[in-house]
């Protein structure tokens, strides 16, 4: 399922996560806040997975779709037959009921080339929210050029990912799935998602998580 790129990216994000003390820091959770009411109040929200993702948290994913609604779409950078199989049936063992983006990724996101381009029509292509994990900056800087609102889980709070995104939640994927998925069932209904939003600023929050770097690193210095 993973690229061999996909395990250096593994790596890097393990070296960051020693960085933040392998826990999910305050920044995080204000993150995951946003990203919940987020997800609450779009029309056409999708999860985007790679390999890695498909690898680390599948169950949890179909958790997250369970719970809020959200479709489930299959993007690969390194898009090959059998990759693509690999990682549908990876979410189908996990119980995701419909895997977009295998044999309907049709369309195609601008300014991206060759079959990293390719996406679903119901998808991707239409979603107004896309949250991704451990994702490549060219091809998130493309959704958000599109218009899209992109939520990415990203340890590195330097990445461009991180940088681009709309919302970015600076935790381990396998952290921050299940504590998306209790935000969105703790905040369904509340009336303030909307100013929840508006509170909300990504650059700040990246600030914070790199001072708590620093911080910390000063401390076991
Ligand atoms: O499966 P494919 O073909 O779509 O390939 C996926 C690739 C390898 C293209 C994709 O994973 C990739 O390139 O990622 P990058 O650009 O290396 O970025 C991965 C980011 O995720 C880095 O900033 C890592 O620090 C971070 N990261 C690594 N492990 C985790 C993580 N973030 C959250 N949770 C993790 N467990």
């Amino acid at each position: 399922m993973v690229a061999p790129e996909g395990l250096i990216a593994h790596g890097r994000g393990e070296c960051f996560d020693y960085l933040l003390g392998e826990r999910t820091n305050h920044f995080a959770l204000k993150a995951v806040e946003a990203a919940a009411a987020l997800i609450l109040t779009s029309r056409h929200p999708v999860i985007s997975v790679n390999g890695n993702v498909a690898a680390l948290v599948p169950e949890e994913v179909a958790r997250l779709s369970e719970v809020s609604g959200a479709k489930v779409e299959v993007n690969l950078f390194y898009r090959t037959p059998e990759r693509e199989m690999a990682v549908y049936e990876a979410l189908k063992r996990a119980g995701v009921r419909e895997v977009l983006g295998v044999n309907d990724a049709t369309e195609t996101i601008p300014e991206l080339f060759s079959e990293r381009r390719r996406v679903s029509k119901e998808g991707i292509y239409s979603a107004d929210v896309v949250l991704l994990a451990l994702e490549d900056g060219d091809r998130t800087e493309a959704l958000v050029k599109m218009g899209k609102k992109v939520i990415s889980v990203d340890l590195n709070p330097l990445s461009r990912t991180s940088q681009t995104s709309t919302i970015t939640i600076v935790d381990n994927a396998t952290r921050a799935f299940p504590t998306l998925v209790k935000a969105i069932n703790s905040m369904r209904g509340r009336q303030d998602l909307e100013e929840v939003l508006r509170n909300y600023n990504n650059r700040s929050t990246l600030g914070e998580a790199l001072r708590f770097i620093s911080g910390r690193l000063l401390e076991l210095s």
